[in-house]
């Protein structure tokens, strides 16, 4: 780092400012930044860095770059959002910049056609290259081939992933045949009943999923199939402020034909508890302008207390849904039921309950107004209104005695415990249903004789929040998998590129988050175990838990108490309260008051026994199988289920050629060409670019085509020695550089560089005359 020198310095809302060395001091360096002429920031040796020596020049593979750093690959990826270009190579990782605006034709079918066939990198970088590598590698290598979609809400998963099935249903497909057509209809209906409107997203998926298409032994489509995970079940019956519950509710109530809706009940929509509680104000973002005329349009709807939001058109989106149960073979009958139970959810809410002082039980009844709730939710549900408020009221447990079976007694409830049960009913029969339509969607893709498939993941990134609860934990356990996968298949490539090029290489070291996984999973003293051993005790307590969490983990690395957190609202936390855990992409706190509670799929033994006798047949085939246990406390884990979900997804992923895309959501507005280059960094820590520079720094992160460095080198060299052949003008001209053979390799295509080796290089090149002169000199003694 010399005086004068360019560099890249720490900035809390750009990530980092362009500036140059003023002064070096022993800890520190002074930087004037470009513009603030005048003014200094100190900032630490560590995080500063060195810049490009052109402001605007961009590079396709940020392994292209002099250096490669955080600083540079925050730039890098910059110009090019800037310039339209969205996506951008680490190596063979696709980043892709969330646009927040329409670009018909890098995704039209010309766009399509040109990709075809071509190897990653010769075409600008694109999902759509990612998504014919896959396809080639499973052709040639006769492997299956998953794509890995991360980022965080908002960040493009979902529309990424709808254009790579588009790309290989168009590519490989049968001209519109069943299969492809069924998989990508697929995402109106999946979306309707999973998608919900957050302050993060305005189509935001609330669960995680697993798209296979088959390929025949032509690599033609022939079939799919769709996994989903952790449906977000909180939702159905609260939302935050300015966020909406499942889409399909306000579409029903929207768009249904009147005599659905007289059939069904659906009186005006802000009726309805469980959906209107985030819907008071609207957050209207930039994007979202064009769509508010159409909304002027429907006042008048909007009076009917139509819980109408300005971004979204539910009249619309419940035809499209509407249609996609058509395209699905979702028949009118099975429509009914399907609609009838959305309903009875929405009704299901409307049932409170009061303490009923009478009773010298101390139990509660229904209250008089919810009376009209209980008829109708009953009736859709298909069971009689009076075991409904039966089983909704109170709770029927088995006494046992030495292990022997004895007398159901019923145990009433109070209003609160009514009010959960209520809340466990509703979640379970849409969860169910959610099931159900997914079960759906695959009977209704045509399955061939399958030799090799293509898997897309479209699960949520890496999150933190103020508040972090099971939700969380499972996700970023999730993500922490994920993570150690991508380490190892990313090294494991840069490894066998290494080979295949010829360089003798030492293998690589890179820190392993094993630990921070058997915190969560190991037997016995793992997370998930403590918490399916705190919830079948007679009386669970998330004090008792989280200190069990602590107790049994003493001095663990990745362990601590929240008050360590660096967050203010978390270290008014007691230790019983919560636990951080120390993530690859940073630090978490975890509050556990419902930790417990959110474990457990689990309904009142009355509630499973009452849905299950229901007339309603699709209630009936929902709850089949659903098994209730003897004892007091039913108790179904939903981390044990997720966990042997994710064992199969790993497997799954571990089997297949795998190709990573790292989305990144520019800013927080949701509007086009705005970047917010702090938070786009440390999406790019969560996504574990910053280690995947960490990783190649031991090894050779600059790497270029002998071509590319003899067209940039040429024109400074006299034209005997630019006639060269581009290997052996490469190799000419590093022998007579005189260049430390330890800084670079030469591969059979490409060579490679040690970390800041190539600047070095490109600095000689670029030095005075006299030098070059003494150089070119030096080359032709060395040819002769
Ligand atoms: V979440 O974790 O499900 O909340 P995603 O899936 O990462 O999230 P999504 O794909 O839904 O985000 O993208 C959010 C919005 O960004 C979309 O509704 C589009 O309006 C916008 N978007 C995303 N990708 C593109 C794109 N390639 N072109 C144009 C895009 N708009
Ligand atoms: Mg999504």
């Amino acid at each position: 780092m010399d005086g004068g020198r360019k560099v890249w310095v720490p900035h809390q809302t750009d990530g980092f400012k362009l500036g140059r060395i003023v002064d070096i001091g022993t800890d520190s360096i002074a930087i004037e930044p470009f513009d603030a002429p005048g003014t200094t920031i100190n900032a630490i040796y560590d995080r500063t860095f060195p810049a490009e020596e052109y402001d605007n020049k961009d590079c396709e593979d940020n392994c292209a770059l002099m250096y490669l750093n955080e600083a540079t690959l925050l730039n890098n990826v910059r110009i090019r959002y800037m310039k339209n270009q969205i996506y951008t190579y680490t190596a063979n990782i696709l980043i892709a910049v969330n646009p927040y605006y329409e670009m018909p034709d890098l995704y039209s079918s010309n766009t399509i056609k040109k990709y075809q066939g071509k190897s990653l990198g010769t075409l600008p970088p694109h999902v759509f290259a990612i998504a014919d590598k896959a396809h080639r590698d499973m052709k040639v290598n006769k492997v299956s081939q998953s794509i890995i979609v991360s980022g965080e809400s908002g960040a493009g998963k979902t529309e990424s992933t709808k254009y790579i099935l588009k790309y290989l249903a168009e590519s490989w497909g049968t001209h519109a045949g069943p299969v492809e057509q069924r998989i990508l209809e697929s995402n109106p209906l999946l979306e309707a009943f999973g998608n919900a409107k957050t302050v993060r997203n305005n189509n935001s998926s609330r669960f995680g999923k697993f798209v296979e298409i088959h390929f025949d032994n032509k690599s033609s489509v022939c079939g799919g199939f769709i996994s989903h995970y952790l449906l977000e079940k909180s939702r159905i019956c609260t939302q935050s402020k300015e966020e909406r519950n499942y889409h399909i509710f306000y579409r029903l109530c929207a768009g249904a034909p009147e005599d659905l809706k007289t059939k069904l009940k659906l009186g005006a929509p802000d009726t309805f508890q469980y959906i209107r509680q985030g819907c008071t104000q609207y957050f209207i973002s930039r994007a979202s302008e064009k769509n508010l005329n159409a909304d002027r349009k429907s006042q008048e709807y909007l009076k009917k207390g139509s819980l109408k939001d300005p971004v979204l058109d539910d009249v619309r989106d419940f035809n499209v849904c509407n249609e996609a149960m058509t395209k699905m073979g979702i028949n009118n009958e099975d429509r009914l039921g399907i609609f009838t139970i959305v309903a009875s959810v929405l009704h299901l809410g409307n049932i409170s309950f009061e303490e009923n002082h009478e009773d010298t039980k101390g139990g509660c009844m229904i209250t008089k107004a919810a009376e009209d709730s209980l008829v109708t939710a009953a009736g859709l549900i298909g069971v009689n209104k009076e075991e409904l408020r039966e089983s909704l009221t109170s709770r029927v447990m088995q006494t046992s005695r030495g292990g022997v079976k004895g007398t159901a007694i019923k145990v009433p409830l109070k209003a609160g415990e009514a009010q959960s049960g209520r809340d466990a009913l509703a979640k379970a029969i849409y969860s169910k249903l959610f099931d159900y339509i997914v079960r759906r969607v695959n009977e209704a893709i045509p399955f061939g004789s399958s030799m090799n498939y293509i898997g897309v993941l479209d699960i949520a990134g890496f999150e933190y929040f103020q508040v972090n609860s099971f939700e969380q934990f499972c996700i970023n356990y999730c993500n922490e998998k994920l993570q150690q996968f991508f380490n190892e298949r990313i090294l494991n490539e840069e490894q066998i590129l290494y080979e295949k090029e010829g360089l003798n290489v030492r293998k690589i070291q890179w820190t392993d988050n094993q630990d921070c996984i058997e915190l969560v999973e190991t037997k016995g003293s793992g997370i998930f175990e403590l918490l399916d051993e705190e919830s079948k005790l007679p009386t669970p307590k998330p004090e008792h838990f989280t200190a069990e969490v602590h107790n049994r983990n003493k001095n663990h690395f990745r362990l601590s108490h929240p008050r360590k957190s660096k967050l203010k609202s978390h270290r008014g936390l007691r230790d019983d309260e919560g636990f951080l855990i120390r993530h690859f992409a940073g630090a978490v706190c975890y509050h556990t008051t419902q930790f417990i509670e959110k474990n457990n799929d689990a309904l009142h033994a009355s509630l499973v026994f009452l849905v299950q006798d229901s007339k309603n047949k699709l209630v009936q085939k929902l709850f089949e199988g659903t098994k209730v246990q003897a004892g007091k406390l039913q108790f179904s884990s939903v981390g044990t289920k997720f966990r042997q979900q994710l064992t199969v997804l790993m497997q799954k992923l571990s089997s297949t050629g795998t190709n990573f895309i790292r989305c990144i959501k520019p800013n927080s507005k949701m509007v086009d060409h705005l970047y917010e280059g702090a938070q786009i960094l440390s999406q790019l820590q969560c996504a574990g670019m910053i280690s995947v520079l960490d990783l190649m720094q031991q090894g050779f992160p600059s790497r270029t085509q002998f071509s590319d460095l003899y067209n940039m080198y040429k024109s400074y060299l006299p034209p005997e020695l630019s006639r060269l052949d581009p290997r052996l003008f490469c190799k000419a001209l590093f022998k007579a550089l005189g260049l430390d053979d330890k800084d670079f390799k030469f591969g059979l295509t490409k060579v490679f560089f040690r970390p800041g080796k190539f600047a070095e290089f490109d600095q000689i090149m670029k030095s005075d005359p006299e030098n070059l002169a003494a150089l070119v000199k030096k080359v032709k003694k060395w040819l002769i």
